[in-house]
């Protein structure tokens, strides 16, 4: 019998061809995957007229980080905790706009074994002018017994226990990718058929690049260590001796998309305000991670690898510096 080859293989075709590879998988991840496709689709659609609906501008709410809550930010939380509770494949969700977790109770979610933790709408400082923003995503499986509502310590798992990790970007093109340990794929969105698309297959990311991305205007808030590598990036570049190109949006999905395409490194290093930094581990932090070193970078608070941090909050936060293997060895040598 003779197959028909198709130029093109939707996000829903693709995590069913993967489950082909592995006759005794549920098939339980592949539809949370879905799902989080699915909601992604209703953001987009929201974020492409934020120009035009008087949905732009402050909720006049402050988030549990004590920052203004943006509308869409709200919008997006909702779609996406929405389709999870009313999916089968997810038992509870951790969200960068929620205080708490929250554990679906319904038998069937409770009978799942995963947990999905997320930054409904990242970079949402961006949303007023039009710049790119994102989701980022991840999942575990639960370590408390399938039956029962996930409680705080299902959430309170160290990185490396990702099952798979995600990220949508809405830019000039709307993507979303995803990593699990098989590797890394990237799907983008097709407006005419409302399909996500496998555009990227087993993205691997450059061992050298040629952009750092960091916040210039902290510089000298910054460790030593730090503007140590800052200096060597404006003085040399590894294979033609120039500088490396400086390219920071302030929308980490945008410009951390962009280095594991291209190559690069980017850092969101403490401050001597914030010695933390800004990033959240579990929602920011963790996903690109897990989804960096698939691809064959590496991520660091800058003394330990980002993957190894056991959290103790759901929000608390972390330095993040994140890229090609090549660079982040370069860092590590000035840190
Ligand atoms: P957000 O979650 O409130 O949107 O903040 C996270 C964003 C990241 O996308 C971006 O990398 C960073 O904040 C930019 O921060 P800064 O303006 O301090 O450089
Ligand atoms: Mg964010």
């Amino acid at each position: 019998m003779s197959t028909i080859k198709r130029q093109v293989m939707t996000l829903d075709e693709f995590t069913i061809q993967q489950l082909r590879d592995f006759p005794h998988a549920t098939g339980e991840l592949s539809g949370l995957l879905r799902d989080m496709g699915r909601a992604a689709k209703r953001v987009n659609v929201e974020v492409n007229k934020a120009g035009l609906v008087d949905i732009l501008g402050d909720a006049g709410a402050v988030n549990v980080q004590g920052e203004d809550v943006k509308k869409l930010d709200i919008f997006a939380n909702n779609q996406f905790q929405g389709v999870l509770q009313h999916g089968i494949s997810c038992a509870g969700i951790a969200s960068e706009e929620l205080d708490d977790i929250v554990a679906f109770e319904d038998n069937v979610s409770c009978g799942s074994k995963y947990i999905c933790m997320f930054d409904p709408l990242d970079g949402s400082g961006n949303i007023d002018v039009n710049v790119s923003i994102g989701t980022i995503f991840s999942v575990y499986r639960r370590v408390t017994p399938v039956g029962s509502p996930v409680t705080l310590e299902d959430f309170l798992q160290p990185g490396r226990k990702q099952v798979a990790a995600g990220y949508m970007v809405y830019g000039s093109s709307t993507m979303l990718v995803y990593g699990t340990r098989r590797g890394v794929n990237g799907f983008t969105l097709d407006p005419s058929i409302g399909e996500f698309c496998l555009s990227h297959p087993n993205i691997k990311t450059p061992e050298f690049g040629n952009i750092y991305s960091v916040n210039h205007g902290n510089f000298f808030q910054y460790a030593t260590g730090v503007q140590k590598y800052i200096d060597l990036c404006q003085r040399k570049n590894k294979d033609n001796g120039g500088p490396y190109t400086q390219r920071y949006i302030g929308s980490m999905v945008a410009d951390v998309h962009r280095n594991l395409i291209k190559g690069g490194i980017f850092m969101y290093p403490g401050t001597t305000a914030k010695p933390k930094g800004k990033l959240r581990l579990l929602y920011e932090c963790n996903p690109f991670a897990f989804i960096l070193e698939v691809a064959g970078g590496k991520a660091t608070n800058g003394i330990e690898r980002i993957l190894d941090i056991q959290p103790t909050e759901l929000h608390q936060r972390s330095p993040l510096f994140i890229g090609s293997r090549g660079m982040m060895e370069e860092l590590e040598s000035c840190l």
